[in-house]
């Protein structure tokens, strides 16, 4: 955020940047500390956009309001210096990981969502908390391939939003999957001792970066 956002036209999160999202009114020094970052990137000229991730889902137009985000929907075409590019956060890419597609449609109806903020903070950290809990003790079952992208499903994605290139993340892979014939699927990596950055230049030159340049 301080070294190479800067000198970036746009920056572009997709999703996951917190551990978890209960609502905008949670305030914490780290929550603090992010939104300052992203206000002061903002406020230099640079265009900060955010798709929410599986984890954040919940973060929404005051939390973007206070640090000058422009909040995305789950699927989003953007034109990168003359190219058209899907991103997604890539967990809707995961279709067989069942239990988490019947979660996720739970958790994603607005009712829901309205009557959950409504609860007082105390009781949703303790619902997230058991929401995590029981998540950590799944993946412990779940085979690694029904957690990555169904393949047919990436495939009829290009195809239903006409695109060649689809950049997403959530699956921790990093990786540049060339698909025959033309599609190009972009992952983006874990952020754990190092972060995972992709950045594109006006050539379309692509590449990683690990924050510590
Ligand atoms: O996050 P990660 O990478 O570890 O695992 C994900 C999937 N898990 C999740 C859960 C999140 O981590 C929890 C985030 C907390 C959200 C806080 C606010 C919640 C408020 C709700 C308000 C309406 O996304 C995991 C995937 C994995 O990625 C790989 O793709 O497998 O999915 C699961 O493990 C889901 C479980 O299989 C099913 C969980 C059922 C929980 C049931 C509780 C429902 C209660 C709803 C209402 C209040
Ligand atoms: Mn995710």
């Amino acid at each position: 955020m301080q070294n190479q956002a800067p000198y970036a036209e746009s920056l572009y999160i997709l999703g996951d940047l917190f551990d978890f999202w209960i609502g905008d009114d949670e305030s914490s020094p780290l929550i603090n500390k992010v939104k300052v970052q992203i206000k002061c990137l903002t406020q230099q000229g640079v265009k900060c956009y955010f798709q929410h991730g599986n984890r954040d889902f919940l973060i929404g137009q005051r939390f973007a309001q206070d640090c000058g985000l422009t909040l995305l929907p789950t699927y989003q075409l953007i034109d990168l210096y003359g190219q058209k590019i899907l991103l997604c956060h890539g967990d809707t890419l995961c279709i067989d990981d069942i239990a988490y597609q019947r979660y996720r449609k739970k958790v994603h109806q607005k009712w829901l969502q309205t009557l959950f903020l409504c609860l007082p903070l105390t009781l949703r950290l303790k619902i997230a908390e058991k929401i995590r809990a029981k998540s950590q003790m799944d993946k412990r079952y779940k085979a690694t391939e029904i957690m990555d992208v169904n393949a047919d499903f990436v495939l009829k994605t290009f195809q239903q939003f006409n695109v060649n290139t689809i950049i997403h993340g959530h699956t921790h892979r990093q990786n540049i999957h060339q698909i025959p014939p033309h599609f190009t699927r972009i992952v983006l990596g874990d952020w754990g001792e190092t972060a995972s950055i992709l950045s594109v230049n006006e050539q379309g030159q692509i590449q990683f970066l690990t924050g510590k340049e």
